[in-house]
Formats: structure tokens, C-alpha cells, sequence
């Protein structure tokens, strides 16, 4: 006999994520137990259960996933945003010592408490468009203590909110102002004392590969120290310009590499043998006026699974709704609907590492659930601004 389940979702349609596509079921249902999945498919098939849901025939997808933010920070750039429009560019005001840095020296005048308040609205616009888990990553304390408060901070907005939160050390985000012109001295103290100190702490490394950011030799003894204390990592690469550090995080097997606009064949072939997933982060594309695109056709054309993430950050994506980047990945960069909502399910769970536990309705994941009042599922990716979700589920409830 079949296991009770808890509950039974029913009279639904699927979009389960299995195989190529969106796995669609009509007439379908996912029952769980214990929070997790137990069945997904034909209502026929579905076990009987405590407790029972009519769908009254809306979609349900899996729980939506941000696999790339920096939801953790103080201040904005709203002055900053007035300066771009006026003509100045990211860079310019980066070299000047603005942008990343205005907020780098905001987050460590702020208290943890402070940290973690300031960033649930912004986490609470994700769960409101039925996003179950979130990536958050440091990079705006740039000092020992205040990487760890932000990664801390970022953890605790787990226990303040129904998520999943995988928390990402990216201390090679900015040369923090009192190791001007000694990047190297800066990455010694990453590789010698905040990796370390971050096990723990965070469940991957990242960095910011570029000519403001890290070059790839710094990146790469950066990536090299998490891989040998047994984290996985993920890069910021040619976001701006080409360093080729797509294949380098490829080299090391990198969860993902995000951004992407510069990459060359050479990246992608190297992206698709080792399985990194390209996380593509449109409204910050949008936000700076990017002009060249991600290589789609290419990365399409060799099998490396795409991602979607708002990047959500004060200074070039700020923005906090993941449905937001699946519009802009279809209308800037024309990825189908499928690839989108992929992009914001399985292929998210994929850049954390977690495709093994959520990203798809399947038994044995979590059942973290999405289900939405629309008829047609391209609705979901067509309507901005609009936020037709009918319930979230997170592990069950
Ligand atoms: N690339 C980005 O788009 C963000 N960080 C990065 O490495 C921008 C962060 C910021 O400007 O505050
Ligand atoms: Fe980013």
C-alpha cells in the first residue's frame, strides 16, 4: 500500500520540471508527507491524504528560487543612480571610490540586527511571488568581523521568514579602502583568515572576477583555498570584459558562473564539461545599460543549463522580483518560457548545489510549492509587474 501523505494538492495542472521542458501534467497532483514529496503526476495515480486541497485547476510549479542576490545590505544608491544619468559610468564612479564601496562602508556602520531588518522587505517580495529559496552572498564588509556579520545576518533570515537561505562568502568582492593598491594583500587576508573563519558559515565561495574587481590569478588562489577547505564555488565573470573567468570557475568546478555577457566559446565549452551552471542576471543588464548580451544561441547549443537571478543589489540590479527577471530573460535576452521558468526553478536549484532537494516536483524533494492563478503558464514570464501567485508551500506547510 501506498504511504498516507498529509496532504494532496489536486485537480491542478503540473509543470514538474522533469525531463527537457516544464514536465506538464494536466489533471495532476503532488502529495507530500513529512514536507516532502511523495507523489507528483496523474491524479489518478495520487495516494489518498490527511488532508486534501482542490486546485480548482490553477498550475503549480515548483517553489520559485533567487540564486544569485546580495538581498544583505545597508543604504542605497539612489544618489548614485542620478549620477548615471547624467552621464557618468559604473566604472567611473567605482574607480572614484563610490558605488560598491558607498555600501561597503553603510554595511559596516550598520549592526547585524540592523542588517537583517533592513533586507525582509526585500526578502519578503521574493517569498511574495512564491520564491521558496534564496541565495545571499557577503561582499559588502570586505573586513574579517563584518563578512561574518553579514553571512550571519543572511542566516537569520531563515529563522525569520518560511525559506530556504544558502548563504555565499564573496569577500573578493571590492579592494576594500585600506588595502588600496595591495589587492594581493587583501586576497592573503581572504585565503588566510576569512575562508577559514567562514566555514560554517557559508555554503559556497564566490568572487568578483574584473578589471574593478579581482584579476583571474588573485580569483584563482581565491577559488583554489575554498575548493581545499571543501566549499563549492560560483564567479561574477565577464560581467564588463572578458578575463576568462568563466573557465577558470569551470576549472574548479564552479556551481555556476554569473553574469556572462563577454564570455567566448572557449568559456562555454569549458562551462559545459564541467556542468557550471550560466547564471544570467538581466536586470542588472538593464539597470547599467548593458549592450552586449550572453551568448544564448551558444550556451543553448552546448547544453549548459541556464539560470535566472534578480542579482538584486543597491548598486546595478536594484530589484527584488524574481518574475521580473524571467520577463527580462525572455525580452533581452529571448529565452523561451520554458527556459525561463527553468531558470527560476531546477537550474536555480542547480547553481547552489541543491537540484538534489528542491527545483522540481518530484518524490524525495522538498515540497516547496508555487501555484498561480493564470491559465496559461507563459503568464507567468508575459505580465510584468503582475503577481498572480494563489499560495507558496515551503517544505510542506
Ligand atoms: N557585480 C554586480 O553586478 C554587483 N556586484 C558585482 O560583482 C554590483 C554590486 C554593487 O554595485 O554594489
Ligand atoms: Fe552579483
Amino acid at each position: 500500500m501506498a504511504t498516507p501523505a498529509d496532504k494532496l494538492w489536486r485537480n491542478a495542472r503540473l509543470a514538474t520540471m522533469t525531463g527537457d521542458g516544464l514536465g506538464v501534467v494536466e489533471h495532476g497532483a503532488v502529495a507530500a508527507a513529512g514536507g516532502t514529496i511523495i507523489y507528483a503526476g496523474p491524479e489518478s495515480g495520487a495516494p489518498d491524504a490527511a488532508e486534501i486541497i482542490d486546485c480548482q485547476g490553477r498550475w503549480i510549479t515548483p517553489g520559485l528560487i533567487d540564486c544569485h542576490t546580495h538581498l544583505i545590505h545597508a543604504g542605497n544608491r539612489a544618489r548614485e543612480f542620478e549620477a548615471r544619468l547624467e552621464g557618468t559610468t559604473y566604472e567611473q564612479i567605482a574607480r572614484a571610490g563610490g558605488g560598491i564601496l558607498s555600501t561597503v562602508a553603510a554595511t559596516r556602520a550598520a549592526s547585524e540586527d540592523e542588517l537583517v531588518a533592513s533586507a525582509l522587505p526585500r526578502l519578503d517580495q521574493l517569498i511574495s511571488e512564491g520564491v521558496t529559496t534564496v541565495e545571499v552572498k557577503s561582499g559588502y564588509g570586505l573586513t574579517l568581523d563584518d563578512e561574518l556579520k553579514m553571512l550571519r545576518a543572511a542566516r537569520r533570515l531563515a529563522a525569520g521568514r518560511d525559506v530556504r537561505i544558502r548563504a555565499t562568502l564573496l569577500a573578493a568582492h571590492a579592494v576594500p579602502p585600506e588595502y588600496r593598491g595591495d589587492a594581493d594583500g587583501y586576497v592573503d587576508l581572504v585565503c588566510n583568515t576569512i575562508i577559514p573563519a567562514a566555514l560554517g558559515h557559508a555554503d559556497a565561495v564566490d568572487a568578483f572576477c574584473e578589471g574593478i574587481g579581482f584579476t583571474p590569478a588573485q580569483t584563482d588562489r581565491v577559488l583554489t583555498t575554498a575548493v581545499a577547505h571543501g566549499l563549492p564555488v560560483k564567479l561574477h565573470a565577464e560581467q564588463l570584459s572578458n578575463l576568462r573567468g568563466a573557465a577558470l570557475a569551470a576549472r574548479h568546478n564552479a556551481l555556476s558562473a554569473d553574469h556572462l555577457e563577454h564570455l567566448d566559446e572557449a568559456g562555454i565549452a569549458a562551462m559545459a564539461a564541467s556542468g557550471t551552471v550560466a547564471t544570467l542576471l538581466p536586470g542588472a543588464f538593464y539597470f547599467t545599460r548593458e549592450e552586449r548580451r550572453p551568448p544564448i544561441a551558444a550556451l543553448r547549443a552546448a547544453g549548459v543549463p541556464i539560470a535566472l537571478a534578480t542579482d538584486c543589489n543597491p548598486g546595478t540590479s536594484p530589484m527584488a522580483s524574481i518574475l521580473l527577471a524571467a520577463n527580462m530573460g525572455a525580452t533581452f535576452f529571448r529565452l523561451t518560457v520554458a527556459e525561463c521558468v527553468r531558470g527560476i526553478t531546477l537550474n536555480g536549484a542547480r547553481a547552489l548545489g541543491l537540484q538534489h532537494q528542491t527545483g522540481s516536483l518530484e518524490p524525495g524533494k522538498a515540497a516547496d510549492l508555487a501555484i498561480w492563478n493564470v491559465t496559461d503558464l507563459a503568464e507567468l514570464v508575459y505580465r510584468i509587474g503582475a503577481n498572480p501567485l494563489h499560495a507558496r508551500i515551503h517544505a510542506g506547510i
